[in-house]
Order: C-alpha cells, then structure tokens, then sequence
C-alpha cells in the first residue's frame, strides 16, 4: 500500500488549533488500510526546513489557508528537493479557491484537490497505486505527461455520517492551545459536524463546502465525544461549524443525548444571533454548553447592509438577553474598518459590545480573503498581483496586511482603533467586577488570566 504522509503548515500562531481536515483524511486512509502519518507543523513549531517525511513515504498532502499557501509551497519544494520520487497533493480552502494559478506558482506540485476530499482523496491514491489514468478522479487538477493542466469536474457526494471518527491518535494533542474564552477544561480537541452555509456574507469565503447545508446526525455526533472523551480523555470540546444551530431540531437532540449518556464534556460554539432561542440555549447549557460566540460585526446599519450578514440589531439584543436569562456565556466577535467605516461608526460599536454586557468580545481589522464581495471591493482598480501571505488579520501589525484605508481611517488608525477598543471595553471596573463575579471555579479563574494575558499582548 501507498504510504502517505499529511502536512499542515505553520501558521505562526500561539493558538494552534487540531488540522481536522487532515485528521479526516487520516482517519479514511487508515479504513482503507493505507498507513498514514500527520506531521502538524503548525502545533509542533516547525519551520519548512525543519520538516522530514520519512524515507518511505510514497504521498504527501499538504493543506493550505490563503495566509498559508506560500509557506506549503515551501514544504513541497523541500520534499522534492529531499525525495523527487513522492508525488505531492495539495488541498484545502486555498486551493480550491485558486487551483490553476497555484499550480502555475510551483513544479513541485503534482495534483491539486478541490473542495471536500474525502471520497476524492481516496479514489486518487488507489488510481496512482495501480498506475492507471487520473482522468476517472473528480474534482483534481494534475500535469499531464506533455505538462498541460488536465482539470476534471463534478463533486463527490458525501454522506456525512458515513465519515469516521477523526484520527486524533496522530496528532501531538498536548501541543493544541485553545483560544480564550474557549479552553476551561484540557485536554480539549475540536469538531466540525456540519458543512455548507446558506448565507451570503460579503466577508466570508466558502470554497470547501458550498452553501448546501448537510449534517452529521446527533448520535454521530454524540459517538465522537464519547469516544473522545474515551480514548483520549478529552473534557472540553469546541464546536467549529459555521452556525451550529443552524438545524436546531439536530442540535435538541445532541443536547438530549448528552444528558442520556452522562457525558462530562464542556463545550462552546459558534452561531448566529438569528439561529437561536432561550429554549435551545437552555437546553444548550444543561448539556454542558458554557459559551457561545456570535459574529455581531458592526453597530452601523448601512455597514451592516455592505457587510450582508442578514441580521438586525433587534436579533443580537434578543439572543443577548435570552444568554443572560440562562446564565450562558456569550462571546461577540466585531470587524473595525470595513468600508464605509469611520471612527464614529467604530465607537458605536465599541458601545454596542459594552451595552450589550458580553462576556468577551474579540475587535478585528476587516480583511478582504479572496473570493468574497469584501475581495472584490478591495481590488477594484488595483494592479499589484495580491501576496497571499498577507491575508491575515490576526496581525495588523503587518504593514502589508490588505485593509480597508480611506480618507477617514488610515492603516495606523485602524491599528490604534483595534487596541483602542480592546482596552474600552475590557479594561473598565464594572467589566472586571462581573469577570470577578462570574469565577466560580478554579478553571475559570485560570481562563481568565489567560485571557487578561492575551489581551495584555494585543494591546
Ligand atoms: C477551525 C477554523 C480555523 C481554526 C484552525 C484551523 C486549523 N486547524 O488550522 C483557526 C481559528 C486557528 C483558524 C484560523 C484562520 N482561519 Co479559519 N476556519 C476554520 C473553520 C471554521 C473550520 C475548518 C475546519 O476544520 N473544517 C473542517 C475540515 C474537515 O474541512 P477542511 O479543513 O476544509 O478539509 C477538507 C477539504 O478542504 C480538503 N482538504 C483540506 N486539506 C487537505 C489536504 C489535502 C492533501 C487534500 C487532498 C485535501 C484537503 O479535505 C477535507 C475533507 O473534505 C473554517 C470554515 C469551514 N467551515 O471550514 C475557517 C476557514 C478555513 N478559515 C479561514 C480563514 C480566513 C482563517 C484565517 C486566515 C483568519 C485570520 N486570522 O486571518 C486564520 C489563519 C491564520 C493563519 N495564521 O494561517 C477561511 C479560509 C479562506 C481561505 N481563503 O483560505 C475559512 C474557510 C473561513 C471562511 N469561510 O472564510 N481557522
């Protein structure tokens, strides 16, 4: 059998997060009796230098986020360069995005997979394992022998309970750090049990998995906490579904499922502010839910409207108010800079996060990824071929980062507006006085610290 080895890139983040996209692919591989192993760059430190396949390695994969591409291109070089023999796969969000132009980039590319890979993938290893033509594999791009592109259509249909248990034995699960206010409880480890959103945000790019919503059933659901919790001991799991309540029939039944089987488990989530009741967040909490997270973006209604998220302020005060009836936690995440942004219209967010009482709220600079509305704006008029590598918004120190400048806010200013709001909101007594309250247990005080210490390093 092929041996196959799956890379994730370093994303030089505090905060790595398990590459669920590959433990997947591992996890159907391994079904099929392929051995595979994952090195996750990225949770381990690794610069592309620094990363050895091993000698017998027939395969290797690696995935790439726009901000991330470069440097996997980097990682496939060096296994070309070490090893000319391995065929090297590309996939992922950026990839998919942006096929052709990434093959272009690079010689060490052998095939690219679009979209989700989980039937794909395996049809394309047994297709290079018995040396036949790649043209019976959907969804790839790959060279032929005379160097031409060869690009082959149709999606794959997945049936989501069909997909195994993530391969979490390959991973360094120590390494994982959870972004605060997620992580009360280690171990921890992340699901996603959904896939495609039938929203149209002008900021969001859906490339992998399209705007047909499909879920994984509760009880599948529910199998891989056990068996997470099992196996590997893992107390705390975060959710990362595009809206996890999107179905919220399903999410009942998760909860009800929960309770059914005593599962010790804390977890959070993320959704929108129109996809939830305080019945279901009651529901929500009793099964161990303690934070949700909501993308609020913006107190200006015409920014709003640019930004199309289909909410209205009315929305995120209701689901507000329903959390505090509850007891829930609730986290609001907030873009500063989008277009039409003026300072204004920055402090009136700012008091929006403060009025409304949320328990966190994260401030990031507006950042148009590529294939959004937000792109198109952005590079309109603009001539200069964009640098993946600066499509980040975690680090506006960047000065090269993509962000929306105009008459009113320059790059510094929005820099300045960012930890401006982070210190208005959070470094207030009536804020620190309800955090102070609100630590009822050792694993919330220590949260807490970490969060005051993140905060401490973006500010
Ligand atoms: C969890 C998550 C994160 C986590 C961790 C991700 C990780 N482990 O590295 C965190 C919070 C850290 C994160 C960070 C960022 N994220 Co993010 N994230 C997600 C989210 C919500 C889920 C990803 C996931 O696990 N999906 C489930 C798995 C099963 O899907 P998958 O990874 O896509 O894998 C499938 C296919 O893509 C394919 N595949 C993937 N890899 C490979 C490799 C090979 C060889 C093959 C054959 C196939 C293949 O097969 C898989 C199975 O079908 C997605 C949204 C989404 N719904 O997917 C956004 C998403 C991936 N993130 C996105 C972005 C923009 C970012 C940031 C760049 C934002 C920022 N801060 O600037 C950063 C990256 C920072 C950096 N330094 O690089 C975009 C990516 C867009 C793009 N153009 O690349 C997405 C799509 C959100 C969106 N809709 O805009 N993210």
């Amino acid at each position: 059998m092929l041996k196959v080895t799956l890379i994730a890139p370093p994303q030089g983040t505090s905060y790595p997060q398990p590459p669920l996209g590959l433990v997947l692919l591992a996890a159907i591989l391994e079904k099929n009796g392929y051995p595979v192993n994952v090195i996750d760059a990225n949770a381990l430190q690794l610069k592309p230098e620094d990363i050895t396949v091993p000698p017998d390695t027939d395969i290797v994969g690696i995935t790439a986020m726009t901000p991330t591409i470069g440097t996997a291109l980097k990682i496939a070089r060096r296994v070309k360069q070490t090893n000319p023999r391995i065929k090297v796969v590309l996939g992922g969000p950026h990839v998919t995005l942006l096929p052709l132009e990434t093959l272009e980039s690079s010689p060490d590319i052998d095939v690219i997979v679009r979209g989700e890979a989980d039937i794909t993938f395996l049809d394309l290893l047994k297709a290079i394992q018995r040396d036949e033509p790649l043209n019976g594999v959907v969804n790839i791009h790959y060279r032929n022998s005379n160097g031409t592109w060869v690009t082959q259509g149709t999606t794959a249909e997945i049936v989501m309970d069909d997909l195994p248990f993530s391969a979490y034995h390959l991973l360094p699960l120590k390494a994982y750090r959870p972004h605060p206010p997620h992580g009360m409880r280690l171990p921890f480890a992340a699901m996603v049990t959904s896939r495609g959103c039938p929203y149209h945000c002008a900021y969001c790019s859906k490339p992998v998995f399209g705007s047909k919503f499909r879920a994984q059933s509760a009880e599948r659901v529910v199998a891989e906490m056990v068996y997470l919790q099992e196996k590997f001991g893992i107390k705390e799991i975060a959710f990362y579904d595009d809206s996890f309540t999107l179905d919220k029939k399903r999410v009942h039944a998760i909860c009800a499922l929960i309770l059914e089987k005593k599962l010790k488990i804390a977890w959070t989530c993320e959704t929108r502010v129109n996809l939830v009741d305080k019945e279901l967040l009651k529901n929500m909490k009793q099964a161990g839910c303690y934070a949700i997270a909501y993308g609020i973006e913006t107190a200006s209604p015409e920014i709003m409207k640019t930004l199309q998220k289909d909410i209205t302020l009315e929305q995120v005060e209701k689901a507000v108010q329903s959390h505090r009836e509850v007891g829930l936690q609730v986290v609001g995440y907030f873009m500063l800079g989008s277009p039409g942004e003026t300072p204004e219209t920055i402090i009136q967010t700012v008091n929006l996060a403060k009025k409304l009482k949320l328990d966190f709220a994260q401030f990031s600079v507006t950042t148009p990824f590529p294939a959004t509305e937000l792109y198109d704006i952005y590079m309109k008029g603009r001539q200069d071929p964009p640098q993946w590598e600066n499509f980040i918004y975690a680090s506006t120190g960047n000065p090269a980062t993509p962000v929306f400048e105009s008459d009113k806010l320059t790059r510094e200013d929005l820099k300045m507006w960012t930890g401006r709001a982070y210190r208005l909101f959070y470094l207030r007594p009536a804020y620190i006085w309800r955090r102070l309250l609100r630590c009822a247990s050792w694993a919330e005080i220590k949260m807490n610290i970490k969060g005051l210490a993140m905060l401490l390093r973006s500010v």
